[in-house]
C-alpha cells in the first residue's frame, strides 16, 4: 500500500533530544585525539546535530508518495481523513526546515574554523536549529496522524471487483461478512461501518474482491459527512459490479422511498452495472422492486446472490474480440454526453448449491 512505507514521524522534542545526545557523542570521540583542538569538538558537534535533524526531517518528507501521481481512488481518501492541499503545505514545511537546519549548520561550521570562542557559536547553533525544529512541531505532528489513518487504508488489489453500497444498516457488511472472510462489525446502528472495508471470495479459482462501504444517505454531496465521503470515493473509482442492497423491511430505519432514490442517484454516479438485492426477507416487508432477493441472517438467497456477481463479473472481464472493442469504442465518441440508461439486470434463479 502507497502510504505503508512512511516511517513514524518524531516529534520537535523528541528529533531534537535525538540530534543533541547524538552531537555530544561526537564531541566526545574527539576528545584525546593527537592533533584534536577545541575548535574540531564544537564543529563535530555542530555538524553532526545539523546531519540527524536534517536527514530527519527529510525523511518525514521523502516517505510520502507523490500527492500529484497517486490514484484518484487514494486521492480522494487522503482528501476527506486529512485534505490534500493541508497536507501538501506541512510537507512543505518540513521541507524547508530539513534544508534550514543544514544551512546553519554549514554557516557555523565556517564561523567556529575563524572563531576565539567556539563554545559560544556551537551553543548559538543549536538554539537556532532547535528553533527551526520547534516552528515546525505542528507539522510533524500532523504528518504523523495523517500518517496513522492513511496506514489503515486497504489495499485495493486488481481483481475483478464487487462494491457493496446502499443506505446505513440494510445489512451491507453481513453481506460481506457471509460470503467473504472478512469480519466487519455488525451492528444494529447506522454507520456501523466507517471507512471501506475488504473481502475476498474464490469461485472457479478466480480470486474476487468484495469492497464493503460505509452506508450512504440520499443527500446532496455538500451535506455529506466523511463516512459517506468514502463510500462516495469508492463508487467513482473502483469496481466492475455494484451491489446495491435494499431493505424493504425498513427496520434500518430509513423509507423504502427514501433508498429508492438513492439507487436513482447511485445509478447515474457509476459507470458500472448494479445489482439490486432486497434483504432482510424474513421480516415482515413491502414489494421492492429489485433483481434478486435475499435474508443474510438466515442465509437466503445470499449464495445465489454471489453467483450472479461472479458471472455479470465474468461476463465484465471476458476478453473482447478486437472488433467488439473497436465498435464499443466508436459508440462512446457518438455517445455524449453518456447515455443514463437504467441498466437493468435479469435475474434468474440461481441454485443455492451453486459453487
Ligand atoms: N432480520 C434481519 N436482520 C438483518 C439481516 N441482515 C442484516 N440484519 C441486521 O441489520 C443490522 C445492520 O446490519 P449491518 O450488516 O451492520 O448493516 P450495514 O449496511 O453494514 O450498516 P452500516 O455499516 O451502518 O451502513 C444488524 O443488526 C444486522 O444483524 C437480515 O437478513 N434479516
Ligand atoms: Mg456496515
Amino acid at each position: 500500500m502507497i502510504f505503508e512505507k512512511i516511517s513514524t514521524i518524531l516529534t520537535a522534542d523528541e528529533l531534537v533530544d535525538k540530534a543533541f545526545s547524538r552531537s555530544v557523542r561526537a564531541g566526545r570521540g574527539k576528545i584525546g585525539g593527537e592533533y584534536t583542538d577545541k575548535k574540531e569538538i564544537e564543529e563535530s558537534m555542530v555538524l553532526t546535530a545539523g546531519n540527524i535533524l536534517g536527514d530527519n526531517l527529510r525523511n518525514a518528507v521523502k516517505d510520502w508518495p507523490n500527492l500529484e501521481r497517486i490514484e484518484p481512488f487514494y486521492r480522494d481518501l487522503t482528501d476527506i481523513l486529512v485534505g490534500v492541499d493541508e497536507l501538501r503545505k506541512r510537507l512543505a514545511s518540513v521541507s524547508w526546515a530539513s534544508e534550514k537546519t543544514r544551512e546553519i549548520s554549514r554557516k557555523y561550521v565556517g564561523m567556529i574554523r575563524k572563531s576565539q570562542d567556539p563554545v559560544l557559536l556551537r551553543k548559538q547553533a543549536f538554539a537556532r536549529m532547535a528553533s527551526i525544529v520547534y516552528d515546525v512541531d505542528k507539522d510533524l505532528r500532523f504528518l504523523n496522524d495523517a500518517r496513522n489513518k492513511l496506514r489503515q487504508l486497504p489495499d485495493i488489489k486488481d481483481e475483478p471487483t464487487i462494491v457493496v453500497a446502499g443506505y446505513p444498516n440494510v445489512g451491507k457488511s453481513s453481506f460481506t461478512a457471509a460470503v467473504t472472510g472478512a469480519r466487519p462489525e455488525i451492528a444494529q446502528y447506522p454507520f456501523t461501518t466507517k471507512g471501506i472495508i475488504i473481502g475476498h471470495f474464490t469461485r472457479n479459482r478466480i480470486r474476487y474482491q468484495v469492497i464493503d462501504t460505509p452506508g450512504l444517505l440520499d443527500r446532496p454531496l455538500e451535506k455529506r459527512n466523511d463516512i459517506e465521503l468514502q463510500a462516495i470515493a469508492a463508487l467513482r473509482h473502483v469496481g466492475h459490479v455494484l451491489l446495491f442492497i435494499i431493505d424493504p423491511s425498513e427496520t434500518c430505519g430509513f423509507t423504502l422511498e427514501e433508498q429508492m432514490k438513492l439507487l436513482e442517484e447511485v445509478r447515474d454516479t457509476v459507470k458500472m452495472p448494479v445489482l439490486t438485492v432486497a434483504n432482510k426477507i424474513d421480516v415482515e416487508h413491502s414489494k421492492a422492486d429489485a433483481d434478486m432477493e435475499m435474508s443474510t441472517l438466515k442465509g437466503e438467497g445470499v449464495l445465489a446472490v454471489r453467483d450472479r456477481l461472479a458471472d455479470m463479473l465474468e461476463e465484465i472481464l471476458k476478453p473482447k474480440p478486437p472488433e467488439e472493442k473497436k465498435r464499443e469504442q466508436e459508440e462512446e465518441v457518438h455517445q455524449i454526453p453518456p447515455s443514463r440508461k437504467k441498466r437493468k439486470v435479469k435475474t434468474e434463479e440461481a441454485g443455492e448449491d451453486k459453487k
